[in-house]
């Protein structure tokens, strides 16, 4: 029987963490502050430092030179001084890892579908336009672990105002779609395991995980998370 062992973390925000062997490595977004280039690039050596089998990588908010499309706009506000390269950068980073912007990766018969897109706030880069009951439908059928940069509406998605921020319409469509685990960062104070409510049988039921290693004030406060994904029996 396939298993698979994977070790999630995400909102690194250019601080490097000791992350536990695994077969794949999963980073939900934010590994950098501002989306600097040398940020990136000390990303890439990270990366290829970790000794996992294989890389799956989801972009985050924070991580701007990568949002090639709003780019543009985004360099005239976050990187107005400087004269990066994205596009080489992006090449970079595709080539130490299976980079996933609304696409799918399928690994030793497991499927991953993974997108750094969350609902608008403050002009980051990647912010769905219109509506995302829409944009979720791009979710493929058939994904065993579902990688978001943002959380889903209800789980791992409460500020500490006390607000729940997570994108209904994501909660919703993952539910359809069903996968063994959805794993995503983004507000940084919600890090947990949250099991899916409503479930009749405990292995039918969706893992949701935040896996911000950071806290809301940027602290590394939390170990990443290590998940068995196995075949149906
Ligand atoms: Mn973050």
């Amino acid at each position: 029987m396939n298993e698979l062992k994977i070790v999630c973390l995400s909102d690194t925000h250019s601080k490097f963490v000791d992350v536990q062997n695994g077969d794949v490595l999963i980073h939900c977004g934010d590994f950098t502050n501002w989306g600097h280039e040398q940020e990136i690039k000390d990303f890439i050596s990270w990366l290829k430092a970790q000794p996992h089998k294989y890389k799956i990588v989801v972009p985050g908010n924070h991580d701007v030179i990568l949002d090639i499309e709003k780019y543009p706009f985004l360099k005239k506000k976050f990187h107005r001084y400087s004269n990066y390269n994205p596009d080489q950068l992006l090449q970079d980073l595709k080539e130490c890892c299976h980079l996933l912007i609304n696409s799918s990766v399928t690994i030793e018969g497991f499927k991953f579908w993974g997108s750094p897109y969350t609902l608008e706030y403050c002009d980051w880069a990647f912010q769905i336009q219109g509506s995302s009951q829409q944009f979720w439908e791009q979710i493929e059928e058939g994904s065993d672990v579902i990688i978001t940069h943002g959380p889903p509406f209800y789980y791992g998605d409460k500020t500490n105002y006390g607000l729940r921020v997570g994108d209904r319409y994501l909660a919703e469509k993952v539910k359809k779609i069903r996968p063994k685990l959805h794993v995503f960062g983004g507000i940084h104070e919600a890090y947990g395991v949250y099991e899916e409510e409503g479930g009749y049988r405990d292995d039918n039921c969706i893992k949701f995980v935040n896996c911000s290693i950071m806290d809301h004030q940027f602290k590394i406060q939390n170990k990443p998370y290590v998940y068995h994904l196995k075949q149906d029996q």
